[in-house]
This record gives structure tokens, sequence and C-alpha cells, in this order.
């Protein structure tokens, strides 16, 4: 509440946002100061919230979408208008995408001069923009609303399959003045903002009985899994049945990623070859091959069980024989109930079928991970990062690129749930720094941040936010030199480079010390250890340039079948 004596019975629109969001246990605003906003992110902070400023709102946006995959409470964005709320927009459909809790606040120009389209300071129909791409968007025009308003958005994006809303608050409502005790009656504290779906009875019973007929079954764990926080519960449903399982990339470490059932090293085999194959907040998109085709066994083959919130997921894709529609945390519980002490484990000719093929497919790359080659390759270098892993398993790994993203996900063991964040379902660049600086503010734990050249462009300038704030991050540029590679040629032989090249030996390490921070240059991956394992004992935020050989990458790394090549006119 405000200090001036003069106004100790009022309070206004700013002081009740920021009251409705402390008394809904929200801590921390990610987002970039501005008109209407400014004011209400000076006294979040003079109120005890944590007030962390970007130079870009996408990069607050991802920092809070990421806050809200780790804690299960939506994380805050804070924009401006209209150029400030498009900016954090990209955020806010990741978050949808992602199924993470995340609310977009931005403030907006007045009603009346927008809705007769009259030309004002930043003008846009926001709410109307942000329908198409968020969960729920809500605006609130009354001060007496502000309560209900914050608590709708915090529900919706929490319930259910959590996403993104968009809250709208016009700049005539900061200033909006209300008795002080009228205020604090009108919030509103979210009991239970994601109350339990208790899976029915009959879906556990069918999926069990699934189960019990299987002689191949596989069990895949999505980000979904991850998010739930049922982390004994899942760890025991595996062990319990048996099971070999997948996890999907945000889903390793739910459990460790040399656990004996882990099936991570023969992914093509156990996916061609399961009869029975249970996703547990996992959806069959493109990052499953929707589930049929070449990636899977022959139609027909494979049933599926499919643990999921939201039951519109189920039959999306290929026909869902046991679909079970219910929070991770109760469907698993119920499940492992159900499976009692007499459980019967699959066969031991499919267990260890796929523990030799996991053998062998981790004692063909241990050599090349050991390799000390100059210039650095991906193997090499991921090596180093692997044992450094191993030994602190507690850091938070984020990670994107393409070969950078797509060797660190196989190489990279994770033995922790939710340490390892990355581009999720769009594959999407420029994640990183919002990512890096989410994951060390909520967790304060150490964050390594494996970046491909291209990736870190895309949120290099915040690197200046990670050194104001002393955050314990490290990050390690892959510098190949481009976009995948850096040895394309424009084949007119004009003076301009290939559009996936960039300025060979670019020296990234040069930007962090321009803000206070360590920069180091590593050639090898002796070099490159010691630079990780001295940027962790510090805490110190560090940018290393890890010179990787610039013919080392493929197109689109793992995915290049995605990838539309033209067949005519192309020059050699
Ligand atoms: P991945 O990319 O790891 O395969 P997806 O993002 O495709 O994972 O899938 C996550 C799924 O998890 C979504 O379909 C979402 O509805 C579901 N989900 C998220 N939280 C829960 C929860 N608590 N209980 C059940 N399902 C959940
Ligand atoms: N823009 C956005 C927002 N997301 C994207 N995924 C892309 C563009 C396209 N893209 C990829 O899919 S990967 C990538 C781009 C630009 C960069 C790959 O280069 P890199 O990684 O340097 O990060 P490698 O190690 O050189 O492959
Ligand atoms: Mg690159």
């Amino acid at each position: 509440m405000s200090s001036d004596p003069q106004s100790q019975n009022l309070t206004d629109g700013f002081h009740l946002v920021i009251d409705a969001l402390k008394l809904n246990g929200i801590k921390t605003i990610y987002g970039v100061p501005g008109i209407p906003i400014t004011d209400l992110g000076r006294l979040a902070q003079a109120e005890g919230m944590r007030v962390i400023s970007f130079r870009h709102e996408q990069h607050a946006g991802y920092a809070a979408s990421i806050a809200g995959f780790l804690t299960q409470k939506p994380g805050i964005c804070l924009t401006v208008s209209a150029p400030g709320f498009l900016n954090g927009l990209t955020a806010l459909a990741h978050a949808t995408t992602n199924c993470f809790p995340m609310i977009l606040i931005s403030g907006s120009s007045e009603r009346e001069v927008v809705d007769l389209q009259q030309g004002d300071y930043e003008e846009m129909d926001q709410l109307a923009v942000a329908k198409s791409v968020c969960k729920s968007a809500f605006r609130v025009l009354h001060a007496q609303d502000i309560g209900i308003g914050v608590a709708r958005a915090i529900r919706a994006a929490c319930s259910g399959r959590p996403g993104g809303v968009y809250l709208d608050l016009p700049a005539k409502l900061f200033s909006q003045v209300m008795d002080a005790e009228a205020g604090k009656r009108s919030l509103v504290k979210v009991i239970d903002p994601s109350p339990a779906h208790i899976p029915s009875p009959e879906s556990i019973a069918r999926a069990l009985a699934l189960l019990k007929g299987a002689k191949r079954p596989l069990i895949i764990l999505g980000k979904g899994a991850a998010y739930a926080q049922a982390d004994a519960d899942i760890r025991a449903l595996v062990e319990t049945s048996g099971i070999p399982y997948l996890p999907m990339s945000m889903a390793k470490g739910l459990l460790p990623d040399n656990h004996p059932l882990s099936a991570g090293a023969a992914r093509s085999t156990v996916l061609k070859e399961a009869d029975v194959v249970m996703l547990i907040g996992a959806r069959l998109n493109w990052l499953l091959s929707h589930g049929k085709g070449k990636t899977w066994g022959a139609p027909g083959t494979q049933k599926f069980i499919h643990i999921d919130i939201d039951p519109k997921e189920m039959d999306s894709n290929i026909e869902i024989a046991a679909p079970v529609v219910g929070d991770i945390a109760s469907a698993v519980a119920a499940l492992l109930k159900g499976m009692g002490n007499a459980w019967t484990k699959p066969s031991t000719e499919w267990t260890s079928s796929i523990r030799e093929k996991v053998e062998s497919n981790v004692a063909k790359m241990a050599p090349r991970l050991q390799n000390n080659n100059v210039p650095m390759d991906f193997h090499g270098a991921l090596g180093a990062l692997k044992r450094i892993i191993a030994e602190q398993p507690d850091i938070i790994l984020v990670n994107e690129g393409a070969n950078t993203l797509d060797f660190a996900r196989s190489i990279i063991d994770i033995y922790q749930p939710r340490k390892r964040l990355d581009v999720g379902t769009w594959g999407v660049m420029g994640i990183g720094m919002g990512y890096s600086i989410a994951a060390a503010i909520e967790t304060g734990k150490p964050v390594l941040a494996v970046e491909g050249d291209s990736a870190f462009g895309f949120s290099g300038m915040e690197i200046e936010t990670i050194c104001r704030y002393k955050l314990p991050i490290c990050i390690v540029v892959f510098n190949n030199g481009g976009i995948y590679r850096g040895t394309d040629k424009n084949p007119t032989g004009g003076a301009d480079v290939a559009p996936t090249v960039f300025v060979k030996d670019a020296r990234y390490d040069k930007m962090m010390e321009a803000f206070g921070g360590v920069g180091v240059q590593a050639t090898s991956p002796d070099e490159l250890s010691r630079a990780v394992k001295a940027a962790l004992a510090s805490g110190k935020p560090t940018l290393i340039n890890a010179v990787i050989d610039e013919n080392a990458g493929t197109e689109s790394g793992r995915i290049g079948n995605l990838n539309p090549q033209s067949v005519v006119g192309k020059k050699a």
C-alpha cells in the first residue's frame, strides 16, 4: 500500500495488480519497462517482488514460459503496448504450444481511441490479436475487477492442459483509485489452480489389461510427465512394471539416462518393435512421426495407451486403444496401485535385447567422445561437457541449435528431472538466454547453455541481463561459423556470402567481456572442459567461444528429412 499518508485509505490499479499476484504466490516478473507499465515494475520491486528487466520482450517471455514449466505456477511476462506486446507474443504462443503455464500482461492504449482507430500512442487491439495464439485472453477495465481478472488468468494458465494466457491492462486502469479495504476484499486467491483429474477406474483397468497382455511393451515419457512433478511415482511405475522407457528430450532425467531400463540409445529399435506403447505426457506429433510410417512397426501391429490431461489429444493421429484421461500424478498412482505386488515383468528376451542394443550403441559412440581434435568436432566438445554433467548432475542444461541440439541431446546424459530445457515442440531458436535466466532465478542452480552460433544470436543481447543480475550461467557457443556449417559458398561467386554463413573466426567471448562477464576462447575439448569447470566453480557469468570445425555439421541436423529441396534451378 502507498506510504503517502494522504492516501492511506486508498489503493490504485498498480497496487491491486501487484497485490493480486503476490496473494497468489507469484514472486517474479520478467519484462521490459515503458509506458504504461514502468511504475508497475518499480512498485512491484518496492513491494518485494523480483523484477527482472530484459533487453527484448521475447526473451522475457521465454523466461516466463520456462519458469511456468519449472514451477507449475504461471510465469509472468510484463510488456508495454503494441510493439512490446507483439515481441512477447511469440513466447506466449510458444508457451501455449508447449503446454507451459504463462501469463503475458501487457499495458494497452485507451480503449475509446483504439476502438475508433483514432491513432493513439502504440495503438492496437491487442486482445483480438492475442486470442488466436493463447489458451485464454482477458481484459480488465475497472480496478475492482483486477482481482478476479488475475485469478481467471492464473486458473486458465494452470488448469487442465497448461498454456499461455493474455491479460490486457489498459493504461487508465493503473491510476484508478478505490478504497483500500474494498480493494483488498476484491482480490481472489485461487484455490487449487490445477485440480486433480482422476482418471476413470475403467480407463485404468483397460490400460493395465493391455499392458499385461503385451510381449514387447514400451513407455514413452514426455515433457508433460516432467512438468507433472510426479517423479517418484513415475520412476516406481517404470521399475515396478519392468517396462523399458524412452524419454522425450525434456523428459530426460526423470529417470537417470544410464538407468538399466532406458531405451534412449535404442530408439529406432523400440519404436519399431514394441507391441504396446504407453505414452505419458507426450503427444504423437511430428517428434514421434505421428505414431505411424517407417519409424514405427507395421500398421495394426502396435497398440497405444495414452495418458494425458487433454481428452482431445486422444486419437489425434492414430487410434488409441486405451485412452487414460487424467492428470499424470493421479494416473500413474492408479496404475501403480493396480499393478500391485505380483506384476509380471516383460520377458528378458525383450528387455535384454534392448539392453544389448543400448550397450552396443553406447560403446560405439564412446571413443569418439574422448577425442581431443583441433578444431573440435561435435563429439569431442560434447564428450567434455557430458563428463562435466555426470560429475555435477544438478546443472541445468539449456540447449538449442541444429547439430548442436541434436548431438547434445543424444550425447549428454541427464540424471535428474527437469534438468534439460530445449527448443521444445516448435524447434524454436531463441529460447537460450531467456530459459537460462529463468532457470537460474527459479532454481538457484548453475546453468550450462549449449548454443549453436546461430541459435545464440537470437537472444545474444541478453548476456547483458545475465551479467547485470550476476547469474551463475555458463554459455558455450558452438561456433562452426554458420547455420548447420560454415562452408556454403555463394554459387554466383558474388561478394555476398552464402545465406547460411557468418563472419569467420567470430569471437563471441568478447561480447561477454563488454559487460564485465568472463569470456574464454576454447579450441580443444581439454580447454573447453577447463573453462566450463572454472565457470561453474566461480559462478560468474561466462561465455566460452568453442571453435568447432566449420565442416562438422549436417544440413538441418537430424531433421533434414523435413527440409524441402529444390530439384530445379539449383546451381552447383
Ligand atoms: P514431448 O514434446 O516431450 O513429447 P508434448 O509437449 O508433446 O511432450 O506433450 C506434453 C503433453 O502433456 C500434452 O499433451 C499435455 O496436455 C500433457 N500434460 C501436461 N501436464 C500434464 C499433467 N499434469 N497431467 C497429464 N497430462 C499433462
Ligand atoms: N527461426 C526460428 C525462430 N527458429 C528456427 N528453428 C529457425 C529460424 C530455423 N533454424 C533451425 O531450425 S536451426 C537454426 C535455424 C536458423 C540454426 C542452426 O544453426 P546453429 O547450429 O549454428 O544454431 P549448428 O550447430 O550450426 O547446426
Ligand atoms: Mg552453427
